[in-house]
């Protein structure tokens, strides 16, 4: 039988801001392994990218999402795999429906569970993806 081809897949990924502090979550997986990465995870067939990352967030962190807005869009190829990997990245921010939810770890064999971080004292080391976005300036937070 012939191999499937790889094809680009389609993430949505949050920042999830209270205060002046990001949920990020200790990743347990193939891509990233054992760095600090914000929730998401691949759009499925028919969803926006709200309902995309609302479902993300329930499943990974049992945490309801309110209110979100587009921020930003990366197209990446992880190449150090033993299977590349090709995503384009939707990138909202995201504010919880009650600030007052606790985290939950909901996929333990994927993350090491989940915790504010201040965005001025991020944790090391970052998913390679949001380091760089760190490193190139880019701030999630309302510029108001
Ligand atoms: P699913 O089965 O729940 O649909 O997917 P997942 O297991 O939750 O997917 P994921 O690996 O968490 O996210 C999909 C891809 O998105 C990931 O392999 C690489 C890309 N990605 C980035 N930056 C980030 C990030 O900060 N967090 C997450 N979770 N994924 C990211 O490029
Ligand atoms: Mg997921
Ligand atoms: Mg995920």
């Amino acid at each position: 039988m012939e191999e499937t081809q790889p094809v680009p897949r389609v993430g949505v990924v949050l920042f999830v801001l209270k205060g002046k502090s990001v949920l990020l979550g200790r990743r347990r997986a193939s891509i990233g392994e054992s760095t600090f990465a914000l929730p998401g995870g691949h759009l499925e067939f028919g969803e926006s990218f709200e309902e995309c990352g609302a479902r993300e967030l329930m499943e990974e962190t049992g945490l309801e999402m309110g209110k979100a807005d587009f921020l930003t869009v990366t197209n990446k190829v992880f190449l150090d795999k033993s299977k590349p990997c090709h995503y384009v990245i939707i990138f909202l921010r995201a504010v919880l429906a009650d600030p007052n939810q606790v985290p939950q770890n909901p996929e333990p064999d994927k993350c090491d569970g989940w915790d504010w971080y201040d965005w001025d004292n991020l944790p090391q080391p970052l998913f390679s993806t949001l380091d760089e976005m760190v490193r190139s300036g880019f701030n999630p937070f309302p510029s108001t």
